[in-house]
């Protein structure tokens, strides 16, 4: 079973930042997909809940040193 969530994201100024997330996203074991884009301030994962909870994708961004909303 897969979920999908999406963060407004403060901080990403442009697709290196997006690179950034995703990356740090992905290297998460339990994180299938993630999608992010800075002009539109949101960044979009598709996880295993049974792996991987919401508050630590929200963690992760926050560790790669952006904010959520
Ligand atoms: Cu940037």
């Amino acid at each position: 079973m897969t979920q999908s969530a999406t963060f407004i994201v403060t901080g990403m100024k442009c697709g290196g930042c997006e690179k950034n997330v995703i990356q740090k996203l992905t290297a998460l074991e339990g994180v299938i997909s993630a999608v992010a884009d800075y002009k539109e301030h949101y960044v979009s994962i598709e996880f295993k809940p049974e792996i991987i909870e919401i508050d630590d994708l929200e963690d992760a961004i926050i560790a790669a040193g952006f904010g959520v909303e």
